[in-house]
């Protein structure tokens, strides 16, 4: 049986108690020069990003994207150290560069070294409904995660900010600012959507990364979502049996663009965008909500 995390709070942002207690640690994380920070609010097509990431630096072989899981592959700084399968101390300390990390920090509490060293991070945005539905199911299977409630009490946990790596809107907005003044490249999950082939394309630059138009359709089709939710290296299916109970909702839900549609009620739906009105005046941030 597994115990739903309790949480805590580091400068206001909701993180799992356990990330709190090793909070130093994390600050304190020191960067290189050559890592590459994958960023994002969590299900916002994190695992999407990170196999195409690794695509790209295999130069699109792909067995040796399955040389581990997406897990081991790439070291996610901030998941509390008893669920990590490697301690948290050694995780990326052992790793030869040029090392790959994942994490759902916001911005401002991304470690300071990881600017210090000018690092590159690649930022992906998903609209508000879909992220929010995505991690709503995603609670449900993730017995490690705090107890997401009924639908209608997720969406206010949502809106108030009050979940797992905070305010979304905070999170977006932030990211949006911070890329004007560090080496951040800003995708959104619905341009990956619609265009896989263009959205690789920008992360093949941002990484002065070159490739054949062959690698190049083998990325696009090995990062496609049937491909990847068929694939035991990247599904989440081969670890975390213990948290994750893929037969609840399985980690490789939809992956569409709109499934917000088929859970928001109209009355909810109303007063959502009222509220997000209000929380995104400040920003020039656009999303899309359908394709
Ligand atoms: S996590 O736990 O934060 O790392 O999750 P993350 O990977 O960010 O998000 C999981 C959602 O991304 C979807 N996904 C994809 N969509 C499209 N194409 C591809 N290749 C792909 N891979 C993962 C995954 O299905 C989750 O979204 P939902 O809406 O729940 O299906």
């Amino acid at each position: 049986m597994v115990l739903r995390s309790e949480t805590g709070e580091v400068e206001g942002v909701t993180l799992t108690k356990s990330i709190c207690s090793i909070w130093d640690q994390v600050w304190n994380f020191q960067a290189r020069p050559d890592d590459l920070l994958i960023a994002t609010y969590a299900k916002a097509g994190t695992t999407w990003t990170q196999e195409t990431v690794d695509m790209i630096q295999q130069n699109g072989d792909v067995e040796k994207c399955r040389r581990a899981t997406i897990a081991k592959r790439h070291p996610f700084l901030d998941l509390p150290p008893a669920k990590a399968p490697v301690p948290h101390k050694s995780l990326s300390q052992t790793m030869p560069s040029p090392r790959t990390i994942k994490t759902h920090l916001p911005v401002q509490l991304v470690p300071p070294s990881f600017w210090k060293q000018n690092c590159k991070v690649i930022y992906v945005a998903r609209n508000a409904k879909d992220n929010l539905v995505s991690y709503y199911h995603f609670h449900r299977m993730n017995k490690a995660l705090p107890d997401p409630g009924t639908w209608e009490e997720f969406i206010e946990k949502f809106m108030t900010g009050k979940v797992l790596w905070g305010s979304w809107y905070d999170h977006v907005k932030g990211w949006w600012k911070a890329k004007d003044k560090h080496r951040i490249l800003y995708l959104f999950y619905e341009d990956m959507k619609e265009n896989p082939e263009q959205e690789i394309q920008k992360i093949l630059k941002f990484l002065e990364k070159d490739v054949n138009q062959e690698v190049l359709n083998k990325i696009v089709h090995n990062t496609s979502f049937e491909i990847m939710k068929e694939n035991p290296m990247a599904n989440y299916t081969r670890e975390f049996q213990a948290i994750m109970d893929h037969s609840i909702s399985p980690f490789m839900r939809k992956g569409a663009v709109g499934d917000w549609k088929n859970h928001f009620t109209v009355a909810q739906n109303k007063k959502f965008d009222e509220d997000y009105k209000k929380k995104m005046a400040d920003t020039s941030l656009v999303f899309r909500t359908e394709l």
